[in-house]
């Protein structure tokens, strides 16, 4: 095996998982790498799970405050969840582990934008941050760090933490290096500048993140896959909301609000997201470019086609066979994939001058277009707003898009209110389900509700809500401009909750 540490301060830390995480203390905050399964530590959770699971043996508390770029995997969040090992957690998780724990109140969960992660760091609101613990390809001299197979805050992490321990992975191609654009130009205010990015695939930064080699108190060596999840090929349901989404962009083309190429796109993660960007692989469009979060199968498979030339993210989240053609075609991905720390690539900023399409899913949309991304029934949490809110307010378009129900039928995705609010009736432009398609733009909540409950909502709710909608009109003449019954407004949520049906 080639030596990927070739810094010679550094070369001299290399040691064990089991004796780096001896270097982690109960009550620690500890940020560690990882978006959307990719670029985590693979060997540091395991043995300090097996730290945690001795000390509570032996009657002690052993719990750390856990910040990552986004979702990580189930042997990094979950091990850690499983050993009962975390008293809080930020910003995204996707681990069901995890989420249980959230869930019971057993774990703190700071649900907090992506693109805001790292400033609400740097401006001292989640108080100090002990240890990094930071996946990268390779450790070049003087602490420059080829990073791996995400970005996200890691960055911040690195020049944040008190000590640092960074896990080299011999499983991430050593060709990753060149594939990444870290800024070092964010200042806090009142000293900050514009960020002079004004092409999706311009580089502002360094192909390299650094590190202080003083702060590095142990470099573990693994060789370990990333989590690569299942890709699954669009159903019905997801093809024809494709369908509808990529009709709208035709017609925004056409009415001349949107260039024959569009605008930089920002695709969510998920199967839907993947079948939209299948719907528009198999259209006449072509020339696009990205400014995402996340590369999944869906991009790869444009790149592939020639339907999108580049695409500017924070990571990859691909399946097995996705990586696997990364890997083989690794020099024809380099120069049009750039992966930039997750405060850049949602930077509200930059996803308004550059004028992004976003594309994000949804649990529920209320009939004014009020969007719920993150709880079921008001109250549990199933992932977290992640970056679908620094996308949307900023986008130039965005689109919301789910099926029109869910759990088999038994909930409509369209509800009289929504139980949560993450994106609201203000932000949120076209609702899209396979039904067909909400545009809200420049509408009122009386227009949009008929709007919402006709093209979107499941042929079985609808005169259900629109009867809701005509009774709230009728019901007080002076209260008519988003009208609700409030005695009623939750109630197909509690209904669900008594009977398993809405
Ligand atoms: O749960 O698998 O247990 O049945 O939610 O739903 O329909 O498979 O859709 O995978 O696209 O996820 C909003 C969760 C949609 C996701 C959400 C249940 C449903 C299923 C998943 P089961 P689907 P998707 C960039 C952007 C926030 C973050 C974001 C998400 C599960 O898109 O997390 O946008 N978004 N980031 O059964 C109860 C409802 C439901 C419901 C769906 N109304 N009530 N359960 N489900 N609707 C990426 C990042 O930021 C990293």
């Amino acid at each position: 095996m080639a030596s990927r540490i070739t810094c010679p301060v550094l070369s001299t830390r290399v040691t064990s998982a089991e004796h780096a995480a001896t270097l982690i203390a109960h009550g620690d905050n500890v940020g560690i790498s990882g978006f959307t399964g990719a670029g985590y530590p693979k060997a540091l959770p395991a043995a300090l799970h097996d730290r945690m699971q001795a000390a509570h043996a032996r009657g002690e508390d052993f719990r750390i405050g856990l910040w990552t770029g986004a979702s990580t995997a189930p042997d990094a969040d979950g091990v850690l969840a499983e050993a009962r090992g975390v008293s809080s957690r930020l910003p995204y998780n996707s681990d069901p582990t995890m989420r249980k724990l959230i869930n019971s109140g057993e774990v703190d969960y700071i649900d907090a934008h992506l693109s805001h992660s790292a400033q609400h760091m740097w401006f001292g609101f989640y108080g100090n941050l002990d240890v990094a613990v930071v996946e990268v390809t390779a450790v070049l001299p003087g602490g420059l760090l080829v990073p791996s197979s995400s970005v996200g805050n890691n960055k911040t992490w690195l020049d944040q933490a008190d000590r640092v321990i960074l896990e080299v992975n011999h499983w991430q191609p050593r060709e990753l290096e060149g594939f990444h654009d870290i800024y070092y130009g964010t200042a806090l205010p009142p000293n900050r500048r514009p960020i002079e990015l004004t092409d999706p695939m311009q580089r502002i930064g360094e192909p390299y993140l650094r590190v202080d080699p003083a702060k590095v108190v142990a470099v573990v060596e693994t060789n370990l896959p990333d989590r690569n999840s299942p890709f699954t090929p669009p159903d019905e349901t997801s093809a024809a909301i494709a369908e509808h989404v990529v009709d709208f962009l035709r017609h925004e083309v056409a009415a001349g609000r949107v260039p024959p190429g569009l605008l930089p796109l920002q695709s969510g993660v998920g199967n839907v997201a993947n079948a939209v960007l299948a719907g528009l692989d198999e259209s006449e469009f072509n020339d696009l470019v990205a400014f995402t979060e996340v590369i999944q199968d869906g991009m790869l498979d444009l790149i592939d086609s020639g339907t999108l030339t580049a695409a500017s993210a924070t990571s990859f989240g691909l399946s097995d066979a996705g990586v696997r053609r990364f890997m083989a075609n690794i020099d024809t991905y380099k120069g049009r994939i750039l992966l930039r720390s997750e405060e850049i690539s949602n930077h509200p900023e930059l996803v308004r001058r550059l004028g992004v399409i976003a594309m994000n899913g949804l649990i529920e949309a209320d009939i004014y277009g009020n969007v719920n991304s993150t709880h079921v029934m008001g109250s549990s949490i199933m992932n977290g707003i992640g970056g679908s809110g620094d996308f949307t307010r900023n986008a130039f378009l965005n689109f919301f898009v789910t099926p029109s129900t869910a759990k088999n039928g038994a909930i409509s995705t369209i509800v009289p209110m929504v139980s949560h609010v993450d994106h609201t009736e203000h932000d949120v432009q076209v609702i899209v389900t396979e039904h067909g398609l909400a545009d809200l733009r420049g509408s009122s909540p009386q227009d949009r509700a008929p709007r919402i409950i006709e093209h979107c909502a499941h042929p079985r709710f609808r005169d259900a809500l629109q009867d809701y909608f005509d009774r709230a009109w009728n019901a007080r003449p002076t209260a008519r401009h988003t009208p609700h019954l409030l005695n009623e407004a939750l109630s197909w949520h509690q209904r669900y909750l008594d009977t398993g049906s809405m």
